[in-house]
């Protein structure tokens, strides 16, 4: 069986140049199943792979993994229940607030993560500077500087993936959320049924909680389990005075301003992407 890596990131952070220069003329295009979005695949060499095939998927550019646009549930429904060994988000360094947003839900799917830092090529040109060690040590997944456009860093990038992806080891993320939430992320998981693996648990729970349309149609509760849910959601909402999708979304840019202050510095505002 082939070594499956999807490759994940915001629009506009460097993918389809990614894509390209990783897989040059070995790739095929065609649609995702019953969608008019584009799914492209194609292989890859590693030394790492010792003869495995190593196929590569370009998921639509997302900046989240809600349900409300084609490319988000196509990209979501990959990553869930295609089974791919490892994911690689593709993260624009000089954006790197803005795109941490999706690697903290990558991660919390419980497939393993490797992050290319992209556009390494502009980081000392706009004067930021990033502790990747750090950074990679909080969110508890290897960092590989890439650029895609000068193709650096990219034979490392598949390399890192692979071994990733042939460890087979999950690490779940650590606490993102304040105490209340992340209590009730733990209360949620216990109620979700065996169907769902130990490690995708998580993502599930933040998705109950925050009602999540797609995700409440396709896993099934008890009536005892979806009244607990309701009033775990209804409680935490009285107390914030909001509703639990915007909760979520400010205690997840709350965690990445936490760790961004620690780790990167910026430095002159927005060139062009080609500077
Ligand atoms: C234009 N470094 C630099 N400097 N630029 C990069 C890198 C990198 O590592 N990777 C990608 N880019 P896409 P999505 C452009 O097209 O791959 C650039 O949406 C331009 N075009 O060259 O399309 C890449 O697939 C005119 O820039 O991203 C592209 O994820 C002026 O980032 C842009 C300036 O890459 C987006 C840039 C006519």
């Amino acid at each position: 069986m082939a070594i499956k890596i999807a490759l994940a990131g915001n629009p506009n952070c460097g993918k389809t140049t990614m894509f390209n220069a990783l897989t040059g003329a070995n790739q095929y295009v065609g649609n995702w199943p019953g969608v008019t979005v584009e799914k492209k695949e194609g292989k890859v060499k590693s030394k790492k792979a010792k003869g495995e095939e190593v196929v590569v998927t370009d998921l639509p550019g997302i900046y989240s993994l809600s349900p409300y646009t084609l490319e988000e549930v196509v990209s979501r429904d990959y990553v869930l229940n295609e089974n791919p060994d490892v994911i690689v988000d593709l993260v624009d360094a000089t954006n790197i607030e803005r795109n941490l947003y999706l690697t903290t839900q990558l991660i919390e799917t419980g497939v393993p993560v490797v992050i290319a830092l992209n556009m390494a090529d502009l980081i000392e040109k706009r004067g930021i500077k990033i502790d990747t060690k750090r950074l990679s040590m909080l969110l508890g997944c290897t960092i590989v500087e890439t650029s895609a456009l000068k193709q650096t860093g990219l034979q490392e990038l598949i390399d890192e993936a692979v071994k990733v992806a042939k460890k087979k080891e999950t690490r779940l993320p650590g606490e993102i959320f304040s105490k209340e939430m992340e209590a009730a992320v733990e209360d949620v998981k216990g109620l979700l049924p065996d169907s769902i693996t130990e490690e995708k648990k998580r993502w599930y729970a933040v998705k109950f909680l925050e009602n999540d349309s797609k995700v409440v149609e396709a896993v099934k509760l008890s009536d005892v389990a979806r009244s607990t849910v309701a009033d775990l959601r209804t409680k935490i909402e009285k107390n914030h005075d909001d509703d639990m999708e915007s909760i979520v979304t400010d205690e997840r840019y709350k965690y990445i301003q936490k760790i961004i202050t620690t780790t990167v510095q910026k430095g002159k505002e927005k060139l062009t992407a080609s500077d």
